[in-house]
C-alpha cells in the first residue's frame, strides 16, 4: 500500500503531473487498483433546489445574478418535489443525491429548516445525501450532520494564486474555513475544482497541492471542465484539451489514493474513448442524469451503455459506512 501523505510539495506534484502521459496513466491505474475496486464507479445525481439570482461573482457561473445567462430564477423547491426527484434518481441507479443551492452562504432561516427537512426525507430513501449550499458555520454544519447529511460539496475551484481572477466576493480562506467546519462535523468532504478558467499548469498543480495538503484528503474530489455559458465572463474560453483533463485526474489519483476522483462537469464534450481513459487514470465517480445544475449532461441511458461497454459497475450506497460511523470516527483538529 502506498502511504497516504498530506505533506506533498508542489515540486513533487509537478513531477507527477509532468510524467509522459501514458506512463502517468499507468502509474495512476496502479494506485487505483491497489486502493479501490477497479471498474466500480460511484454515481451521484444532482438537483438544483434553488436556482439563479446568486449575489456572488464567480466568473464561470450561470447562476450569478450579475451575468445575463437566461437561467430562470427559482425559489427553494418544496420538500415533496425534491423527494420525488430523489426517488427517480435512485431508480436510475444513483447511490448519492446532491442538492445544490445558488447561495453565497447558508442563513439560519426557514429556508435552511426546509433544507434540513429535505436531508431527513432523502435519507429515508437509503441514499447518501449530499448538499452544496455555499459557506457554512460550524453550527450549521453540525445541524446538517444531525439531520443525516452524508457529504458536503464545496470546491476550492482553482489555485490560491488564480482565485481572485475568478471570484472576488469571497476569499480562498473562506472556502478552507467551510471545509474545516464540514470536516469537524464528521460530514464527508467533497472538494475539487474546475479546469479551463484561464489558469496555468502551475495553477492546476497549486489547486491539487491545496487539496492534497488539507488535514485530511477530501473523500471525493470533483474535477470539472468548464462548461462555458453565454453571458458569463468566461463564455469564450478555449476548450481544455482532453489530455490535460487526464493528467489532472491521474495526478489527483496518485496523490490522494483513497479519495473518489469525480469526472464531473464537461462529460458531454467527451467521447466514450476519452472517458474510458479518465476511468483508467483513476476517475471512479460521475454525475449521472441529463442535467447537472443548470447545464446538460449525458443521457442516463447512454451512460449505462458506456458502463456496459467498459465493464463498469455502479457502487452501492454506504459501501464506505454510514454518516453515523463517520461522526464517531471524527478526529479533533487543533486550531
Ligand atoms: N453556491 C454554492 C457554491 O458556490 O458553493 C453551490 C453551488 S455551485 C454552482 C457548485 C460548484 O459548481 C462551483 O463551486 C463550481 O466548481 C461548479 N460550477 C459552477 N458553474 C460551473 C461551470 N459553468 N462549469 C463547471 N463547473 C461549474
Ligand atoms: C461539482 O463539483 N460540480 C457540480 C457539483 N459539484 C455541484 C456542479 C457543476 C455545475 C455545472 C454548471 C451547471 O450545470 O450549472
Ligand atoms: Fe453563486 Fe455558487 Fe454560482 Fe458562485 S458558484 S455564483 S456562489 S451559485
Amino acid at each position: 500500500m502506498s502511504e497516504i501523505r498530506n505533506n506533498w510539495s508542489r515540486e513533487e506534484i509537478r513531477a507527477i503531473y509532468d510524467r509522459p502521459l501514458l506512463q502517468l496513466v499507468l502509474d495512476a491505474a496502479d494506485v487505483h487498483r491497489r486502493h479501490h475496486k477497479f471498474g466500480e464507479v460511484q454515481i451521484s445525481s444532482l438537483l438544483s433546489v434553488k436556482t439563479g439570482g446568486c449575489s456572488e461573482d464567480c466568473a464561470y457561473c450561470p447562476q450569478a445574478a450579475r451575468y445575463h445567462t437566461g437561467v430562470k430564477v427559482h425559489a427553494l423547491m418544496k420538500t415533496e418535489d425534491v423527494v420525488a426527484a430523489a426517488q427517480n434518481a435512485k431508480q436510475g441507479g444513483a447511490s448519492r443525491f446532491c442538492m445544490g443551492a445558488a447561495w453565497r452562504e447558508v442563513r439560519d432561516n426557514r429556508d435552511f429548516d426546509r433544507v434540513l427537512d429535505m436531508v431527513k426525507e432523502v435519507n429515508k430513501l437509503d441514499m447518501e445525501v449530499c448538499c452544496t449550499l455555499g459557506m457554512l458555520t460550524p453550527h450549521q454544519a453540525e445541524r446538517l450532520a444531525e439531520a443525516g447529511l452524508y457529504a458536503y460539496n464545496h470546491n476550492v475551484d482553482t489555485s490560491e494564486e488564480h482565485y481572485s481572477e475568478v471570484i472576488t466576493t469571497r476569499t480562498y480562506n473562506d472556502r478552507l474555513n467551510t471545509l474545516a467546519n464540514v470536516r469537524q462535523a464528521g460530514i464527508s468532504v467533497c472538494s475539487g475544482g474546475i479546469i479551463g478558467l484561464g489558469e496555468t499548469h502551475d495553477d492546476r498543480i497549486g489547486m491539487l497541492f491545496t487539496l492534497a495538503t488539507l488535514p485530511a484528503h477530501p473523500d471525493s474530489v470533483p474535477i470539472n471542465v468548464l462548461v462555458p455559458v453565454a453571458g458569463t465572463p468566461l463564455a469564450e474560453n478555449k476548450r481544455v484539451p482532453f489530455d490535460e483533463l487526464v493528467r489532472m485526474i491521474a495526478t489527483a489519483r496518485i496523490i490522494m489514493p483513497h479519495s473518489a476522483v469525480r469526472l464531473s462537469a464537461g462529460r458531454l464534450e467527451l467521447s466514450i474513448a476519452e472517458q474510458a481513459m479518465c476511468f483508467m487514470a483513476g476517475a471512479n465517480s460521475i454525475f449521472a442524469g441529463d442535467k447537472l445544475l443548470t447545464t446538460p449532461n449525458p443521457e442516463y441511458n447512454s451512460d449505462m451503455d458506456m458502463f456496459r461497454m467498459l465493464g463498469l459497475t455502479p457502487k452501492a450506497a454506504f459501501a464506505d459506512g454510514t454518516p453515523q460511523d463517520r461522526r464517531k470516527a471524527v478526529p479533533h483538529e487543533a486550531n
